[in-house]
């Protein structure tokens, strides 16, 4: 296996593709040109749907949402990895990883406009829905793995955060039982270096998050979340390994946040511009742009095509969200629970008479 190559202790790091978007033949990949198309197609689409989804904010006409760029090859490629039967627990950054398993983006931008149908994904969508309360999605996505190893079904599931929820309870948990239960999981980190004002070096003092894997007694490997092709591979891999009954892993997806937190935040305040620059120029998209260009697969036809499509695909989420009903107050009681606890059933209650004698 791949990933045995890579010691996380030693702080190495899996690269297929460099920054200049030179490939490594003996890690390059064997994949059809259909699929490099769609690593691509996706990336960009997720791009053209985080900066529409940026300046819906600042009209007002969204509330606040947290930006994804720089996150595409980490989302789309591990995404890809995942087959038919899996599941996914994204984090609230994912937009793309979910695009890609079929979630309509006019759910994820209702979401974000404050409408809790948004978290309401079509039936047959295997996506958990995601939340913002940070690391909660990690031991229920490693609770639902264990589910699927005591019934006795063959799917995995890929559990995505960021490098700040390693210092919650919820990853300690999540990893201590995966281990333990040997899980059909595979943790992704996405550590962007930043969880809101706080560096990495204030979050842990691990040279790495993928050696913390090893106290829980399985394998942990540091991709480069910036390269398309090593998220791909390692992910796969993780995946066929914990489907084959090999237990859990954790990747930690190297990158940088490139924007701000959320659009509530102004991250000039604290960190440099020269550290931003340094990774636009390691950007995803870019990398993997020139690696087509190497196989004759991208040229500007393509990139219009795809750049068009992307518009559509947004301008229609957009119109479906902004058509959509407006929420009532009664959605926050309704959506916490399968079915309304009586405390709740009683707040709704006082709610309506409040309502009612206005
Ligand atoms: C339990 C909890 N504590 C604090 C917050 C406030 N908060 C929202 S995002 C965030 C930082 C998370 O950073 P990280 O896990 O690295 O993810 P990133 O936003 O960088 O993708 C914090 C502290 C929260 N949402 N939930
Ligand atoms: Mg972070």
């Amino acid at each position: 296996m791949i990933i045995d190559n890579y010691d996380p202790l030693k702080n190495e790091m899996f690269q297929i593709l460099d920054e200049k978007g030179n490939v490594r033949p003996e890690l390059e990949p064997e994949l059809e040109e259909k699929d490099l198309v769609r690593f691509y197609q996706y990336m960009l689409i997720s791009r053209i749907a985080d900066e529409k989804a940026f300046a819906l904010q600042r009209e007002g006409r969204m509330g606040t949402y947290p930006q994804l760029k720089g996150h595409e090859a980490i989302q789309i490629g591990s995404a890809m990895a995942l087959k038919e039967e899996d599941w996914m627990f994204p984090v609230y950054r994912d937009l793309g990883a979910m695009m890609i398993r079929g979630v309509p983006l006019y759910l994820i931008y209702l979401y974000w406009m404050g409408f809790e149908v948004g978290s309401c994904f079509p039936e047959g969508v295997k996506v958990f829905p995601f939340t913002v309360p940070v690391g909660s999605q990690i031991s229920i996505g490693m609770g639902h793995a264990w589910a699927a190893k005591l019934k006795g079904e063959k799917r995995v599931n890929l559990v995505s955060f960021g490098d700040g929820a390693t210092s919650e309870g919820d990853f300690h948990d999540g990893l201590n039982f995966a281990g333990v239960f040997k899980a059909p999981a595979v943790f992704l980190c996405n550590n962007n270096q930043w969880a809101i004002s706080v560096p990495l070096d204030r979050q842990t003092s691990s040279p790495t998050i993928a050696q913390k894997a090893l106290a829980y007694g399985f394998k942990g490997i540091r991709v480069d979340g910036n390269d398309i092709l090593a998220m791909h591979v390692a992910t796969k891999e993780a995946l066929g390994k914990a489907r084959d009954g090999g237990g859990p892993t954790l990747i930690e997806a190297y990158t940088y946040r490139m924007s701000d937190h959320t659009t509530a935040d102004d991250a000039s305040r604290y960190r440099t511009e020269e550290e931003v620059k340094e990774w636009e120029a390691k950007d995803p998209i870019h990398r993997f742009k020139i690696y087509l260009q190497s196989k004759n697969i991208w040229n500007e036809e393509l990139e219009a095509e795809i750049r068009k499509e992307g518009t559509e695909i947004v301008a229609d989420a957009v119109k479906r969200s902004e058509e959509a009903a407006p929420p009532t107050p009664e959605e926050i009681f309704k959506f916490t629970y399968k079915e309304m606890t009586p405390q709740l059933e009683e707040q709704l209650e006082e709610l309506q008479r409040a309502i009612d004698s206005r």
